[in-house]
């Protein structure tokens, strides 16, 4: 799942950071050469080590003269200054001689300065420049719509561009930024079982309507979500309102079958409002605790059955509408979702088919354009093949 973006992305990282890296050494020797500089040669340092020497002999000696004088009690004036004045010189002398000596190579400071140069790394801003373009074609080629892709290079260039690094820590650094970009893209869903307990205290049926274009997978979402629920101890009951496509209300009826859920249908061509509504009467009189209405699917563009889901939603006031779309479908599920989403406003997102999606941005493209939270994602053709859908996980998948 979702492998080609993972892929990219390690690769994308991986040659910025060597771009950074060498970047940053080749600076780092420029300021090695350029510390280098400021050492005297080793034969004028000899030299002037040599007077340094003779001077520092020359007033030890008269510090002795000074001191037998004292000794002998010849105390005047000038010879206390002469004193003061040579241990203060002498002080001095000893100060520069320690400064110098550590800026030799090999002394620990310049030593420690020269390698704190290498260990860091930044990326400069023209360097991510000259990347942010390969970035933004690898998200595109991976499902990730445009504007999704144009605000992530933009995002990633503020975190990134002058951030110090550690060598060795560049390249997870880039990973973990990529990471909370997606997570401030990505929300995570609320706790859908605590809001259907929540609902059933008051005697009340949660219900969920599923929507999208053919094909998609709502049908088999449906009956995969009943089990899901029904492992939790919620009692489901199916409502057959796809009432349009041949086939739909016994494809539907054999899930309810095969796991022992009950279906409520009409006949094909009957309106599916009325199919929702009789389902939710059934629900209350029997304490049933959710409704799951399946509906016929439709085209985005097709403004008549997008307005038929409107009286759906007015009729049987579902507590969420979700949108049914395929994972590796990319800008079209965009498209569909952001249509679903302005005629009936929906509340949420499932991903089917992650299975065969080996790109992966779709749930970065339909999360953005909705800001609405991702269920769950479809990892299947059995009943199990169904994963809660975590943004923590979901960035963990993707290598970041
Ligand atoms: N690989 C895979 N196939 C799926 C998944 N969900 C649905 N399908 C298949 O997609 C096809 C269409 O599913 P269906 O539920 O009939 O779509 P509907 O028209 O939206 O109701 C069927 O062959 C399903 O088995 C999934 O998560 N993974
Ligand atoms: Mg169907």
């Amino acid at each position: 799942m979702f492998a080609k973006l993972k892929e990219k992305l390690k690769d994308w990282t991986k040659n910025i950071t060597k771009k950074a890296e060498e970047t940053s050494k080749k600076e780092s020797k420029k300021e090695k050469e350029k510390e280098k500089a400021k050492i005297p040669s080793v034969s004028k340092k000899a030299e002037k080590k040599e007077q340094k020497k003779e001077e520092k002999e020359a007033k030890k000696e008269k510090k002795a003269e000074a001191k037998i004088l004292k000794e002998l009690n010849i105390e005047t004036e000038k010879y206390e200054e002469n004193l003061k004045k040579l241990e203060e010189e002498t002080k001095k002398e000893e100060e520069l001689e320690e400064e110098e000596e550590e800026r030799k190579p090999g002394s620990k400071s310049f030593f420690q300065r020269i390698t704190s140069g290498i260990n860091k790394v930044k990326v400069s801003e023209k360097e991510y420049d000259d990347y942010s373009e390969e970035l933004e074609n690898i998200l595109l080629e991976n499902n990730v719509a445009l504007e999704v892709a144009e605000r992530m290079v933009l995002d990633l260039k503020e975190k990134l561009v002058g951030r110090e690094f550690l060598k060795k820590e560049v390249e997870s650094g880039i990973k973990s930024l990529f990471g909370d970009i997606i997570g401030d893209i990505l929300i995570n869903p609320p706790d859908l079982l605590m809001e259907i307990k929540g609902k059933n205290i008051n005697s009340n049926p949660y219900v969920i309507l599923f929507c999208g274009i053919n094909g998609s997978g709502k049908t088999t979402t449906i009956a995969k979500v009943a089990n899901y629920l029904k492992s939790k101890n919620i009692s489901c009951l199916m409502a057959a309102a796809d009432t349009f496509r041949a086939a739909s209300i016994e494809q539907i009826k054999e899930h309810g079958n095969k796991l022992g859920i009950k279906v409520i249908s009409h006949d094909y061509g009957s309106d599916p409002a009325s199919v929702g509504f009789d389902a939710i009467q059934y629900a209350k009189k029997n304490s049933i605790d959710c409704v799951l209405i399946d509906t016929a699917g439709r085209m985005h563009t097709q403004k008549n059955l997008l307005r038929e889901m409107e009286k759906i939603v007015k009729v049987c006031k579902p507590d969420k509408k979700l949108f049914i779309g395929e994972s590796i479908t990319g800008n079209d599920a965009v498209e569909q979702v952001r249509s679903f989403n302005e005629a009936i406003g929906i509340d949420g997102i499932i991903l089917t088919k992650a299975d065969i999606d080996e790109k992966g941005g779709t749930a970065l493209s339909v999360g953005y354009v909705t800001k609405k939270p991702i269920f769950y994602l479809g990892t299947g053709q059995e009943y199990n093949d169904i994963e809660p859908f975590n943004k923590n996980k979901f960035i963990e998948k993707l290598g970041l």
